[in-house]
């Protein structure tokens, strides 16, 4: 008989049966100090932590990013110099969805990076599409309570979702997206990744420059029509988990190309729209890709829960070389993530080695629950000090700046010509999507428009799309005269949420 391992308790100590609780004969009652059974039936109680409050099903694999191109140029972040090989992390994930949800409901996908770097973590949280809903983080739980669940009845509801996508113009351009062919890649590997945001990068002289990250995938982008990501929702959930899985366990590497456009500072005070609007993307022929190296995910995980479930992407997470910008919406995510991770997973979640960094960490944090590394005995918990203790040092690190002034405001006055809500929308829609993507945008749209109940918020949901482009606004006009009103809109057209 092959030599198997014994059988232990938490503790290590041998157990005599995984089969048999302990009691008073072979059929008496059990006994309470059968702290096996106690231990196994109370463990099985705490297997779970809160899923993400978005982003809840997911999947990933750990991978390395290769750097081909020479952009110390623009930044002297150790894992963007030539030749530089880092580890990485990606998270991949719907967004609306519960954890046993679907994979395929037309959603975002988010696109999550940790990279293992030699100067701390860095971690790149973006999603699939190049924009977002909204543009100011303080409306994102009112969002993503829209895009969710009624409070009474816990269903979804279009009238919900397209009443307040209709009540915010700014979502008209990732609604677009979302709505055409991008909204239902076939599978993870077959989706091109943005860091979405426009983040700072600060070179070796101190020079600052504005730049977006894109993910282009070498496997080719690849959509489902709504009804195979329909069928797929009822046949196969985990359909992108299986994927991803299965072409890593044989050798079939997934590979993105990672490009940057790159603005030069000063660009950013006259550019003719506000440059770090996450609604907007700046046209190629303004800041053309430039190319940096190559991303392939080449290991599975060797336990989902403890490396994807109980993973921590923080936009927070910057290195040398790389800063936040003006964008609010970063800047709102830039206290979020870290709060949620220590709500979710807990005080010390950047020590579970999934999340803890490969570069040695010497900070003053110390104790909280489940503290498991420290530092050695002489070194002291305080600074500053005179004891030899870890120093700040500004000539390392990098906060990144820049200059802002006037009066504290609660307003998003339109200061750029081109700061409006409706032009990238159009132009996605006139000039990216060709006919047949347009014909299955219209379908789409008018699937889920027709699914609102109320004549006011349909009436305002049709006027928004004619915002968007006339011609569109009419054909759907035309589709939903007399167009049953949907009680329930399927799986695949659930809505998305951010
Ligand atoms: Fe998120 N987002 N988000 N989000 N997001 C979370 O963090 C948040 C936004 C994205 O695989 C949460 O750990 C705020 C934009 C991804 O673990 C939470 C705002 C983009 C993931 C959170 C946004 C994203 C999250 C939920 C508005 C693309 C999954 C649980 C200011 C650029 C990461 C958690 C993973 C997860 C907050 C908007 C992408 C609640 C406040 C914009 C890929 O902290």
């Amino acid at each position: 008989m092959s030599h198997v391992p014994a059988t232990t308790t938490n503790s290590g100590a041998p157990v005599a049966s995984d089969a048999h609780a302990l009691s008073v004969g072979s059929d008496g009652p059990i006994v309470l100090h059968d702290h096996y059974l106690v231990e196994k039936l109370a463990q099985f109680n705490r297997e779970r932590v809160p899923e993400r409050v978005v982003h809840a099903k997911g999947g990933g694999a750990f991978g390395t990013l290769r750097v081909t191109h020479d952009v110390s140029a623009y930044t002297r972040a150790a894992l963007f110099q030539p030749g530089a090989q880092t580890d990485l992390l990606a998270r991949f994930s719907s967004v609306a969805g519960e954890l046993g949800s679907p994979d395929t409901w037309r959603d975002p996908r988010g696109f999550a990076l940790k990279f293992y770097t030699s100067e701390g973590n860095y971690d790149l949280v973006g999603n699939n599409t190049p924009v977002f809903f909204i543009r100011d983080g303080i409306k994102f739980p009112d969002f993503i309570h829209s895009q969710k669940r009624l409070p009474g009845s816990h269903l979804r509801d279009n009238d919900m979702q397209w009443d307040f996508w209709s009540l915010s113009p700014e979502s008209a351009h990732q609604v677009t997206w979302l709505m055409g062919d991008r909204g239902l890649p076939s599978s993870w590997r077959h989706m091109d990744g943005f860091g979405s945001h426009t983040y700072q990068w600060i070179n070796a002289a101190g020079e600052r420059f504005w730049v977006k990250y894109h993910f282009k995938t070498q496997q080719g982008i690849d959509n489902l029509t709504a009804d195979e990501a329909s069928q797929l929702a009822g046949s196969d959930a985990d359909v992108h988990i299986r994927d991803l899985y299965e072409h890593i366990e044989a050798g079939d590497f997934p590979r993105w190309t990672l490009s940057v456009q790159v603005m030069p500072y000063e660009d950013a005070k006259t550019y003719r729209f506000n440059p770090f609007d996450l609604t907007k993307v700046w046209p190629h022929s303004d800041y053309p890709l430039i190319e940096v190296g190559e991303m392939e995910l080449n290991r599975n995980p060797n336990n989902y829960f403890a490396q994807i479930e109980q993973a921590t992407f923080a936009p927070s997470n910057f290195v040398p070389g790389i800063a936040a910008s003006p964008d609010k919406m970063l800047l709102a995510r830039i206290f979020s993530y870290a709060d949620a991770h220590r709500y979710r997973v807990g005080t010390n979640h950047a020590q579970l080695p999934v999340n803890a960094p490969t570069s040695p960490v010497h900070s003053y944090s110390k104790d909280g629950a489940a503290r498991y590394a420290f530092a050695s005995a002489q070194t002291p918990v305080y600074a500053p000090n005179s004891v030899g203790g870890p120093a700040a040092d500004p000539a390392r690190a990098t906060d990144g700046s820049w200059e802002s002034d006037g009066e504290l405001t609660r307003t998003a006055a339109a200061l750029h010509a081109q700061d409006d809500d409706w032009g990238q929308a159009g132009t996605l829609y006139r000039e990216v999507f060709d006919d047949a993507a347009r014909a299955r945008f219209l379908e789409t749209i008018t699937g889920h428009v027709g699914g609102v109940k109320s004549d006011a918020i349909r009436e305002r949901a049709v006027q928004y799309w004619a915002n968007v482009d006339a011609g569109l606004g009419a054909a759907l006009r035309a589709n939903l005269v007399g167009a049953p009103v949907e009680t329930g809109t399927p799986a695949t057209s659930a809505l998305p949420v951010a």
